[in-house]
This record gives structure tokens, C-alpha cells and sequence, in this order.
């Protein structure tokens, strides 16, 4: 029976290590949600770094971890200290991920860093074709493993291929700057079916295509050598019946409330209103501008000092790369400053989280909170905008998004600004705070109808169902 290899660079698996004994216990993101059909389907699996350097782990318990790891339908390829920092922390997050969100001034090219950017993705290819067979389909998630569609299909012409790339795909402009702009594109050009998250990105990928490899594109679709391989954009979906339903349990009163809760609730009231942000500590996603911009707003509008609370949750992430110190320290000095310029005896203007919260607590911040401020410079598409809107089960509530969040291409009915004026953030804050009942339940139930229509699995199987058009027409090829 024919498979699907899902491959992506970490496993869907949280792998933990003490003295000699191990625990593997599965994650839970947006992308294993999504491909959870998928990867239960038959002889399924997922290939992917375990998490768990190979440098001084006893073989022994390598082994016994691999076993486990293949009880899950997983296969992890091994990646050594050296790996994770020039592949991982150096080429992908120093060089692909500032250039693709339009960061230049961020981006370090490093040859070294290249080099062992294509030595792990060969690593990948090696584990890929050792548990291919002639049928499989292969699904390959995003920027980490650029090269590796055109690594399998070198060895394994006849394989399905499909690629999606989870974060923007930048203009021609950007793009072109980059060192080794065709070996990219070419890496890319392995799979038969390439996902973006929206229209723009897919022509900005397209239109590098003609430009830089002078190949023919016609619609969708570019001729390259004798193959055609279809560009398309699938906006990706959440879980959206397990954040709504999540929140229907939170409705309920009866329910015992966290501490986390009582705090929230205690600030909540027809003249008190709880703001609501939540991102990776990621320079992306406009952390200190909306801090900023915040500050502009109770500069401006000094009659809700008292009577409005951001409240800040920001996920610790890529915390080796010294950008995301960088941006650490400026958010802590920011808040300190602001929270200290406004804070009265009896409030702080900015409660501020950095750490990861479990699920219960994300979704008491999403219900508790009236508005959402979701600000990013640049994000592929934004899962936490539609979360929020996911939780609102009594239909009030404000979504604040900015343009520059693929998500905002859906979300039309959420108040969109241009993250980088705090004046529209300013005027949209308080359009939101002001905004009727009548009006919010009516934007949050367009939203919502949408994000229920086209959840996450809908988006994996859309995905997978033109990528088995794209096997179905190359065999009518074949057979004309
Ligand atoms: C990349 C692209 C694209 C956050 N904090 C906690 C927590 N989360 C969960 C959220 C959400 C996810 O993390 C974040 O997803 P985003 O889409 O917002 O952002 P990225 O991590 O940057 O993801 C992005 C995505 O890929 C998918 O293609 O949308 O543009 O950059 O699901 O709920 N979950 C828990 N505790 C937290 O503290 N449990």
C-alpha cells in the first residue's frame, strides 16, 4: 500500500532525556494537528529531527529512543551539535529566515553555514529515500529543507513530490539578493506541486522563477525540463473546533478557575478592557513597535490610562541567535520604561509573560481578552489572529491585525493596520474599544464561519488532493 512521508525539520514528538532514561511524549503545533489524518493513514510516517543532538548519546539509548521513536510512526535523522548550530541556528535562521521576512539588514550569509545547510538536508534525503518505495508521496514543510525536493527526486525521479513553505516567499527584489538564489529555486523545483500560504507569495516565487532561472510559467505552472509543476497558495487553518470547544469549557461557570483567570477576570468590566497579545519572541512579529505604539495610544487617548491592560505573552524562541538576545533586551527595557512612565498604585499598564504557557492558560488569555492585538512587520500567516477569533464563542470581541500577517489576506472583517504607524494603531485601538456589540458579533461571525469551513484539515487534505491531480496527470502523460 502506498504512503505518505511527511518531513519536516523537528519531529511532531517532544523527546526528554535524564540521567539514562528517556521519555517521548508527542507535540501538539498546528502542523501535527493538521497532518494527524496523514500520518495515521496506513504505513504513514514522518521523518524529522528528533531533537535530541547525537553528539555523547550512549548508542544504546540512541537506540532505544529510535525504537520508541518508530512506535510513533516517526523516523528522526541524526544531526549533531555542529548541525543544529550552521544549519538550524546559522543558515536557516541567520540567513533564510531575515531575507524571507524582508529583514536585510539581519541577514548573515555565511559559506560554512551553506555548506552544512546542504550537508543536513542530503542527511534528510538519505533517510527520505531509505523508507521510500515506489507510489509514496512526499510532503515536505518549509525553509529549513529548501534543497531536498530536488535531492529526492535526483534519485527517485518517479516520487510525488510536494513542497509548502510555512513563512513568506519575498518579492524578486529580495530575493534576488541571495547568494545561492539558484540553488535554491533549483532545490525547490523538485516537487511537483509547490504550497504557499497566499496568492502574493506564490507570484513572488513565480515571478523569481522567470527572472532568475528564465523559465517558462504559464498561469500556475512553469515548464522545467520535462516536467510541469504546479504553483499554488493554500492559506493554512487551525484546529477550529478544539479552540472553540476548549473555550465552551472555560464558559462554563461551574468550572474551577486558574489563578491566571481570577487575575484576568478581576480586570475585566464594562469601563476595563483586557488587550491581548502572543507571539514567539520573534523580531518579526513587531514586538517593540507595538509597545511603542502602545505608549502613543495612552499618550493620545489618556483617558483609558486605568481602564485598558496589554497583556503580553511572549514565547521564548531561538534564544543562541544573538538577534533574538538583542530583542529580548530591548522588550525588557521597553516595558519597564512604559510600565514605569503610566503605572499607578493600583495598575500596570503592561503584563508581561515570557515563557511558554500550557494550552489552559492560552485559552483563558484568548477568552478573557476583548481585544487582540496581532501586530507582526512580516508573518506567513499568523495561527494566533485565528485562534483568537476560534474562542470567541459569544461573538464579541476585536481582532486588531496587521497587514503584513498573511492572515490578514481572510481576515478582512478584523480591524487591519500597517504595523509600522502608530497613528492607524492608535485610531484602530480605539475604534475597537469603542466598537458596538451589534458591530463585534457580526465581524467575529463572518470570521468565524470561514475558519470553520476551512480548518487545518481541510488545508492538508486540499493540499494533498492536488498534489495526487499533479501524479494523475503526469501518468496520462506517460500514458498518451
Ligand atoms: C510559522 C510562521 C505561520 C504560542 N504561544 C503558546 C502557544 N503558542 C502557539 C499558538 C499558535 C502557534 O504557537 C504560533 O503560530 P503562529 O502561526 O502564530 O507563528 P509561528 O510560530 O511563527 O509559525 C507563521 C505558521 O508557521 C504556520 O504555517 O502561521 O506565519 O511564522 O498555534 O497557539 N501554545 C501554547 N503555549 C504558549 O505559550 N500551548
Amino acid at each position: 500500500m502506498n504512503k505518505t512521508i511527511i518531513v519536516s525539520n523537528r519531529l511532531p514528538l517532544q523527546v526528554s532525556i535524564q540521567n539514562n532514561s528517556f521519555n517521548v511524549v508527542p507535540s501538539v503545533g498546528g502542523l501535527a494537528t493538521g497532518m494527524k489524518s496523514v500520518h495515521a493513514e496506513g504505513n504513514g510516517i514522518w521523518v524529522g529531527w528528533s531533537g535530541i543532538p547525537e553528539n555523547n548519546l550512549d548508542p544504546e539509548l540512541s537506540d532505544q529512543i529510535q525504537s520508541k521513536i518508530r512506535n510513533e510512526k516517526c523516523v528522526s535523522v541524526p544531526l549533531t551539535n555542529e548541525d543544529i548550530e550552521e544549519y538550524y541556528e546559522g543558515f536557516s535562521n541567520r540567513a533564510l529566515w531575515p531575507l524571507f521576512h524582508y529583514f536585510m539588514e539581519y541577514t548573515n550569509f555565511e559559506q560554512k553555514e551553506w555548506e552544512a545547510y546542504k550537508r543536513v538536508n542530503e542527511k534528510f534525503a538519505e533517510v527520505v529515500i531509505e523508507n521510500l518505495e515506489d507510489g509514496d508521496t512526499v510532503w515536505v514543510h518549509d525553509y529549513q529543507l529548501l534543497l531536498l525536493p530536488q535531492l529526492i527526486k535526483n534519485k527517485k525521479p518517479n516520487t510525488t513530490i510536494g513542497f509548502f513553505l510555512h513563512i513568506p516567499f519575498p518579492s524578486y527584489e529580495i530575493f534576488r539578493t541571495f547568494p545561492w538564489r539558484e540553488e535554491i529555486l533549483t532545490g525547490m523545483l523538485g516537487a511537483d506541486l509547490l504550497g504557499f500560504h497566499t496568492y502574493d507569495y506564490e507570484r513572488h516565487f513565480l515571478s523569481s522563477v522567470k527572472r532568475i532561472m528564465r523559465l517558462e510559467v504559464q498561469f500556475n505552472e512553469i515548464s522545467y525540463h520535462d516536467r510541469i509543476i504546479k504553483v499554488d497558495s493554500f492559506p493554512m487553518g487551525i484546529d477550529y473546533d478544539k479552540f472553540y470547544n476548549a473555550a465552551l469549557e472555560h464558559d462554563n461557570d461551574s468550572k474551577e478557575k486558574s489563578d491566571l483567570r481570577k487575575r484576568l477576570e478581576e480586570h475585566t468590566s464594562d469601563d476595563k478592557k483586557l488587550i491581548l497579545s502572543i507571539d514567539r519572541m520573534d523580531y518579526t512579529k513587531g514586538i517593540p513597535n507595538r509597545i511603542k505604539a502602545f505608549e502613543y495610544f495612552l499618550d493620545n487617548y489618556p483617558e483609558y490610562k486605568e481602564k485598558v491592560r496589554l497583556v503580553m505573552l511572549a514565547v521564548p524562541s531561538r534564544s543562541n541567535v544573538p538577534q533574538y538576545q538583542k530583542l529580548k533586551r530591548e522588550t525588557d527595557e521597553l516595558v519597564g520604561r512604559i510600565n514605569g512612565k503610566f503605572a499607578t498604585v493600583s495598575w500596570t499598564p503592561i503584563w508581561y509573560f515570557y515563557r511558554s504557557m500550557p494550552f489552559n492558560n492560552l485559552i483563558e488569555l484568548y477568552t478573557c481578552s476583548d481585544v487582540a492585538l496581532i501586530t507582526p512587520i512580516r508573518d506567513g500567516m499568523n495561527l494566533v489572529a485565528k485562534e483568537y477569533v476560534a474562542t470567541r464563542t459569544k461573538g464579541n470581541g476585536v481582532l486588531i491585525l496587521s497587514e503584513m500577517a498573511g492572515a490578514s489576506k481572510e481576515m478582512n472583517e478584523a480591524l487591519l493596520i500597517n504595523p509600522n504607524s502608530f497613528e492607524d494603531f492608535a485610531v484602530s485601538l480605539k475604534h475597537a474599544l469603542t466598537m458596538p456589540l451589534e458591530e463585534q458579533q457580526t465581524r467575529i461571525k463572518f470570521l468565524q464561519k470561514r475558519l470553520k469551513r476551512y480548518d487545518v484539515e481541510k488545508w492538508a487534505d486540499e493540499f494533498l488532493k492536488a498534489l495526487e491531480d499533479t501524479k494523475n496527470s503526469k501518468n496520462e502523460n506517460v500514458t498518451k
